[in-house]
């Protein structure tokens, strides 16, 4: 009985593949309902009414790599690309900052120029938004080699993310094209040996089966990571899965309800990056507990699915998600509460 299902979940934090699958299979109706409410005890057991907010810079938008459902993917050419300065990237943190975001993340196409000189300017910036801004960091900029995530985390980074889209590996070769599915799998754990909080995710719509996506629930939740998301694929323009017919938000609503059930005092997104300002709801009363890519307008600043999507006319500013969430019955987490997750979830440096 998925009832039962739930309620076991609920209670133990843990499912067997099967039970996962089970309930990625429901299809509406009370069951659903059951799912978003079970999860949303959790939620508010653990964390109470706060939600945690994150800001989002995409501060270089060139990529050697051809992911083939990424807008930014090398052969996609003559679209726009912009890099940001140090000197930007240090304001733009400082005024998510004054503003009450509770974390940067400073998100990168794998970009030669940040890539080159041991990653001196990759490391250089994460130093300069730590230094002089003193805001939480969220570094996501590729894969790495081993050696750099120490460095990273001496640079002032709180988190390191990299997602693993799914854990099905032969759909995960052809959709990262020529990069290493273990390598990638593995930047997790050395994170996490090298004392950062780690980020994993999977991405919904992209040829996988509900089989594939019970497993990826099943692998993300089992790898130790303080943060896992679910995000709907949008189809680009441009590249090779541009005419993919897009899903609606059921599958990861049903995805992040599940994960919340097994990562009960995890962070889990919701992201704005897939429906913009309007997917905010769905989000929270599936389970999710923070808020990410929160964009500020007029700083020329790209999302990574939805690219112009709710930016320049501000719905996905500061000031309209906190009220939004205020409507909601939510509040914004202060940098206090914010910094006392992370002390609490930090894992013990080994490296
Ligand atoms: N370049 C780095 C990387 O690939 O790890 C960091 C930025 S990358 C653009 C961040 C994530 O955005 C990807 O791992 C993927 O999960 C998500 N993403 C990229 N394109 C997307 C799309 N079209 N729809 C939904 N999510 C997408
Ligand atoms: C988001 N567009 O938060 C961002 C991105 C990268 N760490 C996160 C996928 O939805
Ligand atoms: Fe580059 Fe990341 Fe896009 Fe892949 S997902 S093409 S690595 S920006």
């Amino acid at each position: 009985m998925i009832a039962d299902t739930i309620s076991k979940a609920e209670k133990t934090g843990k499912l067997s593949t099967d039970e996962i699958f089970e309930l990625m299979s429901i299809k509406g109706g009370q069951d659903l309902e059951d799912l978003y409410s079970a999860a949303r005890r959790v939620r508010d057991r653990e964390f109470g009414k706060k939600i945690f907010t994150y800001g989002f810079v995409y501060f270089s938008t060139y990529c050697k790599n051809n992911c083939t459902f990424c807008y930014y993917r090398t052969s996609n050419k003559g679209i726009d690309r912009y890099r940001k300065t140090k000197e930007e990237i240090v304001e733009l943190s400082a005024s998510l900052q004054d503003a009450g975001i509770n974390l940067s993340d400073l998100t990168m196409g794998e970009d030669p120029l940040m890539y080159k000189d041991g990653y001196a300017n990759l490391l250089e910036i994460i130093s300069a938004v730590h230094d002089e801004v003193g805001i939480n960091i969220m570094a996501s900029p590729g894969a790495l080699p081993h050696e750099m995530f120490s460095k990273v985390r001496d640079a002032g980074a709180d988190w390191y993310a990299c997602y693993q889209e799914t854990y099905n590996r032969q759909l995960f070769e052809s959709l990262r094209v020529n990069q290493s599915y273990d390598d990638r799998r593995n930047q997790k754990t050395w994170a996490m040996e090298a004392g950062l909080l780690a980020e994993d995710g999977m991405m919904i719509g992209l040829g996988e089966t509900v089989r594939d996506r019970a497993e990826t629930i099943q692998e993300m939740s089992s790898l130790g990571c303080g943060q896992v998301r679910a995000m709907t694929f949008v189809p680009q323009v441009g590249t090779p899965m541009q005419d993919f017919t897009p899903y609606d938000s059921t599958e990861e609503l049903k995805a992040i309800a599940i994960m919340r059930l097994l990562n009960q005092d995890k962070l889990i997104p919701c992201s704005l990056d897939v429906e913009g300002i309007a997917g905010l709801k769905t989000r929270i009363n599936a389970g999710a507990n923070v808020v990410t890519s929160i964009v500020p307008p007029s700083q020329h600043l790209a999302g990574v699915a939805q690219h112009e999507l709710d930016i320049e006319n501000g719905n996905r500013s500061v000031e309209h998600v906190f009220e939004m969430l205020e409507d909601m019955g939510h509040h914004h987490a202060s940098s206090a509460e914010y910094r006392s997750f992370l002390e609490a979830h930090r894992p013990k440096r080994v490296a």
